[in-house]
């Protein structure tokens, strides 16, 4: 495999950044994990928006720009003979000193690697994932946004580490109000009586390009969307329950905290936007070939 750092291309084992990369020393810097089917780069354009956002809010700026990411992303895809697979896009502030002011820092650097991608098992998309609610509370947008995809994800990997811990996957994520955010990698929706419904972004969940797809797919539907302030007791009482995201794609959830939701088997909305999904995965996107 050929990783991309810095408009170079290096050997798997010779990929290296130094030691005093604020990345490594403080988690300062931003990334994106992007998905490729059947030879195209899918939502890239929304992924590297999202990356120009979240380098924004920390101050930092991309030494490339928003084309020649997109160039180097699909470029890294073909060099790898990546046509279905896995796009890992960081930016760290660079190599800097031993104190953590970014000034200190020379140039931020670009990596990008294009792998195969690792599913959840099969099984567990047939027959829906069971999921906790973590003590582990969301960030706050007052402390470190949540919309901010940034190389520190202290917050989501503890939450992470409770959700294993309680033998399941998935953790939800509530917000220091109570209300549910998300999940460690995913966005959450319910169905209701034949309406979806997923955490406002101002509850704390990330802007997720899954999200965003799902939520137009639905409406193409004919399914109102809504994003309302949910609560534990709003998910328990859903006919369908569901996590979105780039390497999960869409997830049924068929148990909460014990709860099984609705018939406790995954839902027919929810099968309707996989097949949705499904389909235009195969069809859009950046190609990779020339
Ligand atoms: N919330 C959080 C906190 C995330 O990190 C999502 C929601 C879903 O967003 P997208 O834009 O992907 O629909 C994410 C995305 C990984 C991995 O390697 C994580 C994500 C995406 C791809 C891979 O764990 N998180």
């Amino acid at each position: 495999m050929k990783v991309y750092i810095d408009g170079q291309y290096y050997d798997e084992r010779n990929a290296k950044v130094s030691v005093f990369d604020h990345g490594l020393l403080y988690g300062d810097g931003i990334f994106e994990g992007i998905r490729a089917y059947n030879g195209r780069v899918f939502k890239l354009k929304e992924h590297i928006d999202r990356l120009f956002c979240s380098a924004r809010a920390i101050l930092l700026s991309v030494p490339i720009s928003h084309a020649e990411i997109m160039r180097a992303v699909v470029a890294t895809c073909r060099r790898n003979k990546v046509r279905d697979g896995y796009i890992r896009l960081v930016v760290t502030r660079g190599r800097g000193t031993l104190g953590l002011n970014p000034n200190r820092c020379q140039e931020p650097s670009v990596i990008i690697i294009a792998d195969k991608i690792q599913l959840y098992p099969a099984e567990l998309y047939q027959n829906g994932l069971e999921i906790v609610t973590v003590p582990t509370t969301r960030n706050l947008h007052s402390a470190l946004n949540p919309a901010i995809k940034s190389l520190n994800y202290l917050n989501n990997v503890l939450a992470k580490i409770e959700a294993n811990n309680a033998g399941c996957e998935e953790a939800i994520m509530l917000n220091a109000e109570g209300f549910v955010a998300e999940c460690t990698g995913d966005n959450i929706f319910i169905v209701k009586d034949g309406r979806l419904q997923t955490p406002p972004l101002s509850a704390g969940a990330l802007y997720g390009i899954t999200r965003q797809t799902v939520m137009q797919l639905a409406q193409d539907e004919g399914v109102p969307v809504s994003e309302p302030n949910l609560t534990r007791y709003d998910l328990f009482n859903a006919d369908e329950c569901f996590l979105t995201g780039t390497g999960a794609e869409i997830i049924p959830v068929v148990k909460i905290d014990g709860r099984p939701i609705g018939s406790g088997k995954p839902g027919p909305v929810t099968a309707k936007l996989v097949q949705q999904y499904h389909s235009l995965t195969q069809v859009s996107g950046e190609p990779i070939d020339d």
